[in-house]
């Protein structure tokens, strides 16, 4: 991991934000990365992201409670596009959810090969969607790390160093990275990552 440029990004307290559920936040100049633990359907951010499957097929995971809390045109818009490769994104609506939009975004199973570069290549295009559609605030889950297999204190360092980068180094619209964890432990894992980074 290279280096971040410490006078850029700088830690800061979660304080007020604790009542609205917010366990830790980081600003990156003027953005930030907030995470928190929860259900990723909830979150009323412009876009949340789907771990999805290069065929766009909602299955488990966070995909099935996307396809259950969303309702049925996500999948449509899915089957519309037709697929995408893995570390590729790609948006749809987000039905019923509170999301204006859902990024599917393609995480590599472990042990297919190259897993680290395409679990960064899909943080990135993710928010490089965004980016074109003018989001200002995206909510990521732990992108691989339950059907298909992804060690998830390797998926929080690439996670959050990817994003981290992004926010520092590139132009976007985004202002506000949230990462949704499922468990408290999941949580604590991304919470000492971020403080090490
Ligand atoms: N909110 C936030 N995080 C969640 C939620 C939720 N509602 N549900 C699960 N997680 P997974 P993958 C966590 O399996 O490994 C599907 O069949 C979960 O604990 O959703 O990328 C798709 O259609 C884990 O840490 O995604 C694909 O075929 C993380 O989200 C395949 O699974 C990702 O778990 C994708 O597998």
């Amino acid at each position: 991991w290279l280096p971040l440029d410490r006078a850029v990004v700088r830690l800061v307290e979660a304080r007020a934000k604790e009542s609205e559920g917010v366990d830790m936040e980081r600003s990156v100049g003027d953005k930030v990365i907030m995470l928190v633990q929860g259900d990723i359907t909830e979150m009323e951010t412009d876009a949340i992201v789907n771990a999805a499957n290069a065929q766009l097929v909602l299955g488990g995971g966070v995909a099935g409670a996307i396809r259950t809390k969303g309702g049925p045109e996500i999948q449509e818009e899915c089957d519309r596009i037709g697929g995408t490769h893995v570390g590729g994104a790609v948006v749809t609506t987000g039905g019923r959810l509170k999301a204006r939009w859902v990024i599917h975004a393609v995480g590599p199973r472990w042990g297919e090969g190259d897993e680290e570069e395409k679990l960064r290549q899909a943080t990135l295009n993710s928010l490089r969607r965004a980016t074109e559609k003018g989001m200002r605030s995206v909510a990521f889950p732990a992108i691989s790390t339950g059907i298909f297999g992804f060690p998830k204190d390797l998926c929080a360092k690439i996670m959050l160093d990817t994003v981290l980068r992004f926010l520092a180094q590139e132009e976007t619209s985004v202002e506000r990275v949230v990462f949704c964890l499922w468990s408290p432990e999941d949580l604590n894992l991304f919470q000492e990552t971020l403080q090490a980074l």
